[in-house]
């Protein structure tokens, strides 16, 4: 089985890794779609702290991983699926619901994210730092 997943992943953190580590699980190959810049921006106002170019080579160093490349737009997804023959979408359950309209092209699976961290929660926390 091909998995795919897709993420941020800014200030790469151990909720990452866990849902990357947990989708590899499903199968036999990984492709991670890494958000650009400019999408952050458009979903959420600011840029990522860790540039697109930094966050992708961050993902590919990672074992689990075989294959990093930009997610350029959400509404692509059906697209990065066939182009990387994938057989499973890997989402964590923030998203629960939202892709299910891509269930005709492959399964797709949200998984519990993990507690207690996000990136959002560790800029709040290095801000607080003086
Ligand atoms: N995640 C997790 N546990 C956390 C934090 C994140 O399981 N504590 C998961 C998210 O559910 C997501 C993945 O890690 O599946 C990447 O999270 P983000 O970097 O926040 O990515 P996001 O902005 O949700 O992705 O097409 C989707 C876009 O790429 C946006």
């Amino acid at each position: 089985m091909r998995i795919i997943t897709f993420g941020t992943f800014d200030m790469f953190h151990i909720g990452h890794l866990n849902i990357i580590e947990r989708a590899r699980e499903l199968g036999q190959h990984l492709t991670v779609g890494v958000s650009s810049d400019a999408l952050n921006f458009s979903k959420k106002q600011r840029y990522p702290i860790c540039n697109e170019h930094d966050r992708m080579r961050i993902v590919k160093a990672l074992a689990c991983v075989d294959e990093v490349f930009l997610e350029e737009s959400l509404e692509l997804k059906a697209d990065y699926i066939k182009a990387h023959k994938a057989d499973i979408l890997v989402m964590g359950d923030d998203w629960q619901g939202k892709f299910d309209h891509l269930k005709p092209l492959c399964q797709v699976v949200y998984l519990p994210r993990t507690p207690a961290i996000s990136t959002t929660q560790l800029i709040e926390v290095v801000r607080e730092i003086k």
